[in-house]
């Protein structure tokens, strides 16, 4: 233990010096007794932050350390990151993965190492579920069924006969990606009205929903889309920025439905400029760290903790939804 809070000192300093964020312990301020490293994918997004934020928030009132690595969307600095958890010996690794794959080797090196690892936010396609002890985030299956049934409550509204959608998607491989795209499909499967023209990523950058946006209308014309499904509001406000240059009215020539609910979503969809946006939390801190706690105290925990999530849609009192705080 000794020799842990000894280079815990060490690390932590190092850490602050590289730029991920840790409390450097001083004699008023003792090394935690309880050490989580957690690789954050990115910042990619409101919602990332938000994240990020709350994980920092949720360990300090743990009173946990915190060794936090920021990957910058690459997989092989997440990797470099767990195993510098893994040899300063952390309690708990806590991560989000960017992509299913490509994992089993670093989580066998945690688990040859014993410490147990909690996935947060997306999940890993691995061959030994035993290779992580908990998945805490969304169901996306379900979020994804969520944007296609307002989707036929719209169609069903308008008194459409039939609807051409074009899909900007997330992270190729990544958990939301995948499963936003499979409970759509799952929601309009079977239902002649929909057309889905094209599906193209946009890994959740508002910057590539731009590029996105703009490559659809110049293939289909604003004519031949009448439904844009974006997998995250970042994506979804690029996608705005397109359509407002090129004339099209929002939330009325096309209609837009996004993932996430972050505030400058909700503020256009209180406009009439986007119909529906269903709730993506990133507010998984709490629920992360008291699973922390009970793993170092030796408790089994939950395989599986999902948030209560909710959708927001233009048929809704929109004067309900509280400030959203990312
Ligand atoms: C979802 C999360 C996604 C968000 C995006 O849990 O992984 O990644 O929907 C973020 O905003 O980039």
């Amino acid at each position: 233990m000794k020799l842990r809070k000894l280079s815990f000192l060490v690390l932590a300093l190092a850490l602050l010096l590289a730029g991920c964020r840790s409390t450097a312990p001083t004699a008023a301020n003792p090394p935690p007794a309880v050490v989580v490293g957690f690789s954050q994918l990115g910042s990619e997004s409101g919602w990332r932050i938000g994240n990020t934020a709350s994980m920092e928030q949720a360990a300090k009132e743990w009173g946990f350390g915190l060794m936090l690595d920021n990957a910058n969307q690459r997989q092989e600095k997440q990797i470099a990151a767990i195993r510098s958890f893994i040899s300063y010996q952390v309690d708990v690794i806590v991560f989000s993965p960017i992509v299913e794959t490509g994992w089993d080797n670093v989580l066998r090196e945690a688990r040859q190492a014993g410490i147990p690892v909690i996935l947060t936010d997306r999940m890993v396609d691995v061959d030994d579920d035993s290779l992580y002890t908990a998945y805490i985030g969304a169901d996306f299956l379900a979020e994804g069924r969520r944007a296609g049934e307002f989707l036929l409550k719209k169609a069903d509204a308008m008194g459409a006969d039939h609807l051409n959608i074009v899909e900007i998607t997330g992270t190729e491989n990544s958990t939301p990606m995948r499963d936003r795209q499979a409970g759509f499909a799952q929601a309009i499967a079977g239902d002649g009205r929909f057309t889905v023209l094209e599906s193209i990523t946009g890994d959740f950058l508002r910057s590539k929903g731009r590029e996105c946006m703009r490559t659809l209308l110049d293939r289909y014309g604003a004519a031949g889309i009448d439904v844009v499904y974006s997998h995250n509001d970042a994506m979804t406000l690029g996608a705005l920025d397109v359509l407002d240059e090129a004339g099209v009215v929002p939330g009325k020539d096309i209609v837009l439905i996004s993932v996430d609910g972050e505030q400058a979503a909700v503020d256009e969809l209180r406009k009439g400029r986007i119909n529906c946006i269903v709730e993506c939390t990133p507010h998984l801190g709490g629920d992360v760290m008291a699973q922390v706690d009970a793993l170092t105290r030796g408790k089994q925990i939950p395989k599986t903790i999902h948030p209560e999530e909710t959708v927001f849609t233009e048929f809704d009192d929109l004067s309900e939804i509280g400030p959203r705080g990312y």
